[in-house]
């Protein structure tokens, strides 16, 4: 049957390298046919048309049509796979009240257009930044979806602590499993080592490097967004969507028996992440669904990184809440 995939900021760089992609079977696999719904503003619908041109191309023999509109209703109206990539970047001299007031702007209407129209399977994946909080808000104004379907993503920052750890030991990212990203997609996120493993061993026990950890892997993982915008004179885009794809093939496919990731998901409350935040975790992904990675013990340095990041996402929402924008 054929998957209906909507993909707002559509016309953007990860939008750019993320269609393609989905559009050649990366996302769903080889069998299933997709049908792309691209949400763009009105100024860009025309280079969005572009990239529909470019799609058309390619003569996917998976993509069965490409709808564009500047409508959130028609866009998501049937979605199955609602890709939110589109947001209101922070420009010069805006507050951080006025970033989240203007993505309120978005994701009100998408969480709405999602609510009244969307399949009943439909999976959300916000991308957006502030991505866990964008996420909040459209699974505030969807309340006949199940909150499980609204997750933010969190595995580009899984997959740059996988890569620098590789790099650190020596070793493929084959052989590494178990790691994680607790609480928000910003920089005060906390990659884990300390439940994730590295060839059977501990990584942090194979590492065995504090001093690395806390003043060399954690920074950089956390800042790469912003090297990668220092070298590349732009931000991040194929990995963003490579990511993109990691999270909602995972999520559909399932995670390796023994094997864990990371995703934004809705707290129920565990690790003392207070419930409903959209906090990233370790999850496994079994039958469609994202699941919480349950009972890790959690040790002193990992408490104060997870609970710091988790403060700021509080903070974000009583911001948005005092907006009344949930
Ligand atoms: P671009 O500025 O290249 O593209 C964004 C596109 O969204 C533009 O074409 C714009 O017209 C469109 N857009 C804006 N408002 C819209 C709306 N209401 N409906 C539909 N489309 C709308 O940004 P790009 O580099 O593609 O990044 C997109 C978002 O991903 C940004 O918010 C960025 O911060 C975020 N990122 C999130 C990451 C994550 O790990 N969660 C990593 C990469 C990226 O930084």
């Amino acid at each position: 049957m054929t998957v209906n995939v909507t993909v707002t900021g559509a016309a953007g760089q990860i939008g750019y390298a993320l269609l393609f992609r989905i559009a050649s079977g990366q996302l769903l696999g080889a069998d299933t046919p997709v049908s792309l719904r691209l949400l763009e503003i009105p100024q860009a619908v025309k280079a969005a048309e572009g990239t529909a041109m470019e799609l058309d191309d390619c003569a996917f023999p998976l993509l069965e049509d490409i709808e564009i509109t500047d409508d959130a209703k028609k866009a998501f109206d049937g979605a199955n796979i609602a890709l939110l990539v589109g947001a209101r970047p922070r420009t010069k001299g805006m507050e951080r009240g006025d970033l989240l007031a203007a993505n309120g702007g978005i994701f009100k209407p998408q969480g709405e257009a999602i609510n009244a129209g969307a399949a009943d399977d439909v999976r959300v994946l916000v991308v957006g930044n502030p991505a866990n909080t964008n996420a909040l808000i459209a699974q505030q104004h969807a309340p006949d979806v199940p909150a499980e379907r609204f997750t933010a993503m969190t595995r580009l920052d899984h997959n740059r602590a996988v890569a620098q750890l590789s790099k650190k030991l020596g070793v493929p990212v084959s052989a590494i499993r178990r790691l994680a990203i607790w609480g928000n997609h910003s920089a005060t996120q906390y990659p884990d080592l300390f439940h994730a493993e590295v060839n059977g061993e501990n990584a942090a026990a194979a590492v065995n490097d504090e001093a690395w950890l806390r003043d060399t892997f954690i920074p950089t993982v956390a800042k790469r967004g912003a090297a990668i915008i220092e070298a590349r004179g732009a931000s991040s885009a194929a990995s963003a969507a490579g990511a993109a794809i990691d999270h909602v093939s995972t999520w559909v496919h399932g995670t390796a028996e023994g094997d864990w990731t990371s995703a934004a998901v809705v707290s129920d409350g565990s690790y003392g992440v207070p419930e409903g935040l959209i906090s990233s975790f370790p999850v496994v992904a079994r039958d469609g669904r994202y699941e919480i990675v349950q009972g890790l013990e959690i040790d002193d340095f990992s408490r104060e990184r997870i609970d710091a990041s988790v403060a700021e996402l509080v903070e974000e929402r009583d911001a948005v809440r005092k907006l009344g924008l949930i």
